[in-house]
């Protein structure tokens, strides 16, 4: 998928994609990521919303209401949907501080 020289935001999604792929492989489907996959994911690469998440019980529910087909595991297009959100998100509380 990666060009020779690609731009970067060609590389933001490939490495979206490849970030995804490590998590998902760890257990179970290797396209999907279970609650812990996802979990640990969260953990390992979006610190800052992991410890936004545990310390607001709202933030649990958001993390379920990634599974937007409710087959209890979250698919690229799922977690693609969470990251635009995210990225909206953080995107605006760095303009709005
Ligand atoms: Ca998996
Ligand atoms: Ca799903």
């Amino acid at each position: 998928m990666c060009e020779s020289s690609p731009t970067n935001l060609e590389m933001a999604m490939c490495c979206l994609g490849d970030i995804f792929d490590q998590y998902a492989a760890a257990e179970g489907n290797s396209f999907t990521l279970t609650k812990k996959e996802l979990r640990t994911l969260i953990e390992k690469e979006l610190p800052e919303l992991y410890q936004a998440a545990q310390a607001d019980p709202e933030g649990l529910n958001l993390m379920q209401g990634l599974d937007s087909d409710k087959d209890g595991e979250v698919d690229f297009q799922e977690f693609m949907i969470a990251m635009s959100c995210v990225s909206c998100i953080s995107k605006a509380s760095r303009c709005f501080k």
